[in-house]
């Protein structure tokens, strides 16, 4: 199987992994998800939603020991986006399902019941300058508080990268994924804000993708 031409070089070498990988596709499959263009809106009608927070496409792959993850939008994103009256914070997300827990809390409000993913990667817009930041929200699961950090991050023209080191997700041998892009009115840890667009719409993009 290693020499035929396998698309991603270097995967982590463990014992389920192999065996996994032996059994399916020689060639690292990107999982990945098609979102209609110009389906991006807020329930604001006024509010006008950029074609940079439209997804037409998100994928998750892991090379080696990061998951890399990429979002294609309708519009490249500008060095400096206009952020609207009223507007403190733009995002393009990508939020991990891992186990069935359901940690509550930041980088949503305390009394949100809506997100459920153990892990996420915000992309920031702050009006100054782009961030990316991993934040791990299992510790909310027994009271703790979300720990952030930093991780690398690309934006190309329509396309935002991110990856993340498998280690800093649990390294979980499943998990789903989904990108959303969302507009802040005031900052993280609140209830207001937009999501104009979000892919898949409903449920998850589940890795690995073609499991044996
Ligand atoms: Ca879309």
């Amino acid at each position: 199987m290693a020499a035929m031409g396998i698309a991603v070089a270097s995967w982590k070498a463990s014992p389920q992994g192999l065996s996994t990988r032996s059994t399916a596709s020689p060639v690292a499959s990107t999982c990945e998800i098609a979102d209609p263009i110009g389906d991006a809106e807020v329930r604001d009608q006024a509010f006008e939603v950029q074609p940079y927070q439209d997804i037409v496409r998100t994928s998750v792959v892991r090379v080696a020991d990061r998951f890399l993850l990429e979002m294609d939008l309708a519009a490249p994103v500008p060095s400096s986006p206009v952020l609207e009256r009223g507007v403190h914070l733009l995002d393009w997300t990508f939020r991990f399902n891992t186990d069935a827990s359901t940690p509550k809390g930041f980088p949503w409000s305390a009394g949100d019941h809506i997100h459920g993913a153990e892990y996420a990667v915000f992309i920031l817009w702050d009006g100054a300058s782009f961030s990316a930041s991993l934040i791990d929200r299992t510790p909310l699961l027994t009271g703790g508080q979300a720990i952030i950090k930093p991780v690398d991050f690309e934006i190309n023209g329509s396309e935002v990268v991110a990856f993340v080191d498998v280690a800093e997700i649990g390294d979980p041998p499943t998990v789903g994924v989904r990108a959303t892009t969302d507009i802040w009115f005031t900052g993280l840890g609140t209830d207001a804000f937009f999501q104009p667009d979000a892919a898949p719409d409903v449920g998850l993009l589940t890795w690995p993708c073609n499991p044996e």
